[in-house]
């Protein structure tokens, strides 16, 4: 799987979402994700202007933001057009099927009318992916399920991984997995799912609460990423786009050597 082009990979994908990734992330030459997590509108626009030609992909996590509108949505809308990134909401959802279906689509945030894509848990069963589609109203969208995490001492064995991947591989849904958040190339072998991995950044290997950071290079070339995440990294540093660029870069060489190779 690693050793494909994104090019490739792209025809084999399954979800639509997954082909207009893969695609956009060869065209766009980048496979850097920021990781939005900051908790007033205008910075995270701010961030979105200034690094949104370097990302494929921009994560939000929406329930951390104080002053959430829908104008915040439409501009954040309005730059990923500009910029040519997809948008997904990190909701991380983790309930019955029922109760997903209405976090997905209803309250506040309205998470469906605007995420191209969101992360599930699988703790559920594959009930929360029917769920999530249950929402949905002919929008093209698309899931990413957890199978493992990047947080040390977190609770993923063997076996819950291999049967997340199951439910991501397996049965009716698969149209609507575009990938698969985990840490390892080992995790999966279908090479038209996405490899999202967290946990990345340049000069740190652990944060106060349990976070571990790979470099660049580690998480492509090792790890198999085909989409690293980089949150802090980006955010605190003293210049974020020249971050963003460097990021981008970096991650972009990794993964020419991984498919020259
Ligand atoms: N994230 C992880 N690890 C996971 C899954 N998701 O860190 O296993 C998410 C976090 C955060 C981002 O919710 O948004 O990736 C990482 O941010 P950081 O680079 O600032 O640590």
């Amino acid at each position: 799987r690693t050793r494909l082009t994104y090019e490739t990979r792209a025809n084999l994908a399954k979800s639509p979402l997954a082909k207009r990734l893969f695609n956009l992330m060869a065209n766009k030459q980048t496979n850097l994700c920021l990781a939005a997590d900051l908790t007033k509108a205008a910075d995270i626009l701010d961030m979105a202007e200034k690094c949104g030609p370097y990302i494929c992909l921009l994560k939000t996590h929406v329930d951390i933001v104080e002053d959430f509108s829908d104008s915040f949505i439409s501009s954040l809308q309005t730059l990923a057009k500009q910029h040519n990134f997809v948008l997904m909401e990190d909701r991380k959802f983790a309930d019955i099927g029922n109760t997903v279906s209405l976090q997905y689509s209803k309250g506040i945030y309205k998470i469906s009318s605007w995420a191209d894509l969101v992360t599930a848990h699988t703790l559920p069963g594959r009930s929360i992916v029917q769920g999530l589609k249950a929402a949905l109203e002919g929008e093209e969208r698309g899931v990413f399920l957890l199978a493992e995490m990047s947080s040390s001492g977190n609770l993923i064995d063997d076996k819950y991984k291999e049967t997340s991947v199951k439910i991501a591989t397996e049965g009716g849904d698969v149209d609507f997995v575009a990938g698969v958040v985990c840490q390892s190339s080992n995790c999966f072998a279908f090479p038209g799912l996405i490899q999202l991995t967290p946990g990345v950044k340049i000069n740190e290997n652990v944060d106060k609460l349990g976070q571990q950071y790979q470099t660049p290079e580690h998480v492509v070339k090792q790890l198999g990423a085909d989409i690293a995440v980089v949150g802090r990294g980006i955010l605190q540093a003293s210049n974020p786009q020249q971050a963003a660029i460097n990021y981008r870069d970096r991650l972009w060489a990794a993964y020419t050597e991984r498919v020259a190779k």
